[in-house]
């Protein structure tokens, strides 16, 4: 890892004449003044690339999913607080809860029975499951049914709020941009109603949303989404699985297709656009074979992994972890990723490891600031 920049004291700055009286003057008067000179902060305010506060790290579900049912033995779900979530915080983020400096993640929890109050926020977020189903999400008042592999994407400012309808509790992943509106001074947040009727704690086998928009390749005339958050609230594993499964079969086949030898990925896409399903937040679905190896990466942004399949090895910028399933970590802005699938126990028929990803990376596109690096190559 490449060490962060020193903020200089004045006088050893690069190039500076000895320190004198009139030079301790000068800088008591640039303090008085309530100004700073740029020399002295070069080196931290324009490095000659990106030097990211975050740290890399993983988190372990093995730990995290015990903490989040003794939470739901002792703290209540409701008005308030609105949700049951534990957020991932980094630590070199000075203990706030950000994944990274733009992202949120965290556990979230709800017993049988519960429901997570509705209200509506201008934070981007979804879902993922990584295992066990029962909860419906109500994203403006369409019940979508949560199950092992599904991802839930929910825009900016819709009404949402969730419900427990089965006899098991349920635990999933939230990703939202709350740290980048945090940042940014972007954020607003309206309570919705206390109480849902009873006919609205419907449990469809399918949401509205699907039934409109989840047909592949089929717009429904007439309908006008918007750029700003996909109309789809649900993408499915089973299409998922399948979409990966076949890359990786036409692969074998001698096709292409893949992003690089043994490494098929999908990104969850706005049906009416094509582009990312949330404004600020691209989502992707990786499956490495197993015993092979991605080509280490680096890319301005910062994501977060959870591991929803299979094992193997990630190293972030020369710290390696073993990772299984539901473990997450943290990737930080331009340090380097590869990951390396290793024999173990999966559930899939594949064996190989299989990764939901999430990152910050529609912004920096929207502003052209994005670059990549692989093995050297940039682009
Ligand atoms: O489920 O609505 O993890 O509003 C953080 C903020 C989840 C949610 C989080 C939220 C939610
Ligand atoms: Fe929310």
């Amino acid at each position: 890892m490449t060490a962060s920049p020193v903020r200089l004291v004045a006088e050893d700055a690069p190039d500076q004449p000895r320190p004198t009286t009139e030079l301790t003057e000068l800088y008591r008067g640039f303090e008085q003044e309530l100004l700073v000179p740029l020399w002295t902060e070069i080196g931290d305010l324009m490095p000659a690339h990106p030097q990211s506060k975050a740290a890399p790290h993983l988190w372990r579900w093995d730990s995290l999913l015990p903490l989040a049912r003794r939470a739901g033995e002792l703290v209540p779900v409701g008005r308030g607080g609105e949700r049951r979530a534990i957020a991932l915080a980094n630590p070199s983020l000075g203990g706030r809860p950000f994944a990274s400096p733009t992202l949120w993640a965290a556990i979230q929890y709800l017993l049988p029975g519960e429901d997570a109050p509705e209200h509506r926020h201008t934070q981007h977020a979804f879902r993922f499951v990584v295992e066990g189903e029962g909860v419906w999400t109500v994203v403006g008042r369409d019940p979508v049914a949560m199950r092992r592999g599904d991802f839930l994407p929910q825009a900016g400012w819709n009404w949402h709020a969730h419900h427990n309808a089965t006899s098991e509790p349920m635990a999933w992943i939230d990703g939202l941009d709350i740290p980048f509106q945090y940042a940014t001074e972007a954020q607003f947040f309206e309570f919705g109603r206390d109480e849902v009727s009873e006919a609205e704690r419907i449990t469809p086998e399918r949401s509205r949303s699907e039934r409109l928009w989840g047909h592949p390749g089929l717009r429904p005339v007439g309908a006008e989404p918007s750029p700003a958050g996909t109309p789809l609230l649900a993408y499915r594993w089973e299409h998922t699985d399948r979409a990966l499964t076949e890359q990786l079969e036409l692969e074998a086949e001698g096709f292409a297709g893949v992003v690089e030898p043994g490494h098929a990925a999908v990104q969850f896409s706005h049906p009416g656009t094509g582009g990312d399903v949330l404004p600020t937040l691209r989502t992707q679905m990786h499956r490495v074979r197993r015993g092979a190896e991605t080509a280490p990466r680096r890319e301005v942004g910062s994501s977060v992994y959870q591991v929803f399949d299979g094992s193997g090895t990630v190293t972030i910028d020369g710290h390696t972890w073993t990772v299984g399933r539901g473990d997450l970590f943290v990737v930080p802005s331009w340090q380097s990723l590869s990951i390396r699938s290793e024999a173990g126990h999966t559930d899939s028929d594949s064996g190989a490891l299989d990764l939901f990803r999430f990152s910050d990376a529609p912004v920096f596109e929207a502003l052209h600031a994005d670059r990549v690096q692989v093995e050297g190559i940039s682009r």
